[in-house]
């Protein structure tokens, strides 16, 4: 099977499954796991932030920094696609009592402007009007095709936001593929943020783990968030040594993703009913458009399945995500496969 549905689905590499069996480990819940407190340690120095926490999830990474940057009755200021808002189990309402405050990207890129974001900010307004408590942004925006926002426009949204006393979130779960496209470090990205979750479970191929970084007092009490939430585990040193190697190793490997992803997009683009811009993929995210097609996205996937390539339907769109487990090779061999699944098909 060629699984691009999602860079979730990477099995541990051997370097990985070595480290695992050979980590030191000790009751993260006392804090007691050398593992676990490396990995923090490495992830702080490397985004320079203060501290690191160590989380199960990306999900998990981003509600704790919502729930501490807010107030129940607060406004979440988003980017309409933004995936703390459409696939985190309005866990940011249940859990926060927060409310999104969507927001439209007007050049369709995902990557919000200061003056789209203003516009949707409640201060001083009516006392009936529920006020922004945060603001949260995305990067590499998975929903709008792995876009990426530059270390300017980051430094200008943080900014701006500041100076109303406004806190921001970023949630980095790819923040590796975005710094790898923008060719700019993690840290630069990263630093004009209040807080950033980044994920070793994606792009970076460990099996499990999220990092949430912050200053330290704002990851103390993360801690306890975690905890709340059912996320304080114990011998998880053989999860943070396989982030360990994820960390330093896989994000070499990130440009050949990219380029992976890209000649995916331009074989995509020759096929006449199949709406994409290849030039708009710029890491490991591929969405296209079949609304053109004569076929939903559902129908195609399936019919993909059986010939052995795995790709996710969302509307009328397919996602398609490149990986350290597809090759060049796998990728030619989806483009075939998707051409003889909608390359004929006339336009409608
Ligand atoms: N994204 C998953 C799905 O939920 C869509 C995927 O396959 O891409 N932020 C962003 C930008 C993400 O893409 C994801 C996962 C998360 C947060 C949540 O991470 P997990 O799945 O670890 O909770």
């Amino acid at each position: 099977m060629i699984d691009l549905r999602s860079d979730t689905v990477t099995k541990p590499t051997p370097a990985m499954r070595r480290a695992m069996a050979d980590a030191e480990v000790g009751d993260d819940v006392y804090g007691e796991d050398p593992t676990i407190n490396l990995l923090q340690e490495r992830a702080a120095e490397l985004f320079e932030k203060e501290a690191a926490l160590f989380v199960p999830t990306g999900s998990m990474g981003n509600q704790t920094a919502v729930k501490l940057h807010t107030k129940p009755g607060q406004e979440v200021v988003i980017e309409e696609r933004g995936h703390i808002y459409n696939f985190e189990m309005a866990t940011m309402s249940a859990f926060a009592g927060t409310i999104a405050r969507p927001v439209k990207s007007n050049d369709g890129s995902g990557i919000l402007t200061w003056d789209e974001i203003s516009g949707a900010l409640h201060f001083n307004s009516a006392y009936y009007v529920a006020p922004t408590g945060l603001i949260a942004i995305e990067n590499s925006h998975n929903l709008a095709g792995g876009s990426v926002m530059s270390r300017e426009r980051t430094e200008d949204i943080c900014t701006r936001a500041h100076e109303r006393n406004l806190p921001v979130h970023l949630d980095g779960a790819r923040i590796f593929n975005a710094a790898t496209a923008l060719n700019e470090s993690v840290a630069n990205l990263a630093r004009p943020a209040d807080s950033v979750m980044f994920c070793l479970s994606k792009g970076l191929g460990a099996p499990v783990g999220s990092m949430l970084l912050g200053e330290k007092a704002f990851i103390d009490e993360a801690r306890a968030i975690r905890k709340m939430l059912g996320g304080g585990m114990r011998q998880a040193g053989v999860l943070a040594a396989a982030g360990l190697i994820a960390l330093e190793e896989s994000p070499k490997g990130l440009p050949e993703d990219h380029a992976n992803a890209k000649r995916l997009a331009e074989g995509l683009a020759e096929l006449p009913s199949v709406r994409i811009d290849p030039e708009k993929v710029v890491t490991n995210i591929v969405i296209f458009d079949v609304s053109e097609t004569g076929q939903t996205a559902d129908a195609i996937c399936a019919q993909l399945r059986e010939r052995g390539v795995l790709a996710s339907g969302f509307g009328s769109s397919i996602r398609a995500v490149t990986h350290y487990d597809v090759s060049r090779d796998g990728i030619e061999t989806a483009l075939r496969e998707l051409r003889s699944v909608i390359g004929n098909t006339p336009h409608v």
